[in-house]
């Protein structure tokens, strides 16, 4: 609002730049927070979350369509943002920028453009942080995924159930059981303890909302049962067995307290 009240007490003459000529009268700010952003070459790992911003500058609303643009090391969840543009408000929208398993730490840049502004943001590829929980930021597998939910949620590393709907995760398929959720690894990785936090918040106890009955499998050659759990009602719940190396790791859930989905907050494993 200060900038607008500036603008207008300017002899008109001052306010037609030109650049404004050269942007079809349309001054945009482009914007991105964080900056550095961080980006962890792991599947579900979160990072690489970008917020994209543009703000008109001039003195009537506009029409105005960033490039989003990076070299081939990036993959982007978006090439464009397109947005009606009020004066002087602040109009954002998520990128979300990811790496390949194995891209080596470097720093990268994702660029911005409206007609001719430009903003160059740096993107840090970070070396994959030293895990004790085998499961994070791995990829997870799921018979099915709300679309409300993230298929990360459950390996993200963030097991407060009452950030639920940004960080968990629950199946599509209401009523209907078996759901499974779980974790393809990249390479044999030995587990032998599974630490499950299900849904239990003030507002959506365990007992009432929580998984009830699941079998904690594991893939060596095939699957094999390492436990059934059956009429739980306590949030957070671990499962210890002989330590083995696996090559994937999944819940069977047979029903959950509301018989109706299947949530897991974070789905954590263990080598011993
Ligand atoms: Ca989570």
């Amino acid at each position: 609002m200060l900038r607008r009240l500036v603008l207008l007490a300017l002899p008109a003459a001052l306010v037609a730049t030109p650049l404004a000529v050269a942007a079809g009268n349309d001054r945009v700010e482009i914007s991105a927070t964080p900056q550095p952003v961080e980006v962890v070459p792991l599947p579900c790992f979160p990072s690489g979350k970008l917020t994209l911003g543009m703000t008109n500058t001039g003195r009537k609303p506009t029409v105005a369509d960033m490039r989003v643009s990076a070299g081939p090391a990036l993959t982007l969840s978006r090439r464009q943002f397109s947005s009606y543009l009020p004066v002087d408000q602040l109009v954002k929208a998520p990128l979300e920028i990811t790496v390949p398993r194995g891209t080596a730490p470097a720093t990268h840049t994702v660029d911005l453009t409206v007609g001719k502004e430009e903003l160059k943001v740096p993107v840090v590829v970070k070396p994959v942080p030293v895990r004790d929980n085998v499961l994070l930021g791995e990829q997870a597998v799921a018979s099915s995924t709300h679309g409300n939910m993230r298929l990360c949620g459950g390996v993200d590393g963030n097991a407060d159930s009452e950030q639920w709907g940004a960080s968990g995760w629950h199946d599509a398929t209401k009523g209907v059981f078996p759901d499974t959720y779980g974790v393809d690894f990249a390479q044999p990785t030995t587990v032998g303890r599974v630490v499950l936090q299900t849904l239990d918040s003030t507002r959506y106890p365990a007992a009432a909302m929580g998984l009830r009955d699941f079998d904690v499998q594991v893939r060596t050659d095939s699957w094999t049962t390492v436990r059934e759990v059956r009429a739980n009602t306590t949030g957070r719940l671990t499962v210890t067995f002989e330590p083995r190396a696996v090559t994937a790791l999944r819940l069977v859930i047979h029903d959950s307290n509301d018989h109706g989905y299947s949530r897991i907050v974070e789905l954590e494993a263990y080598s011993n």
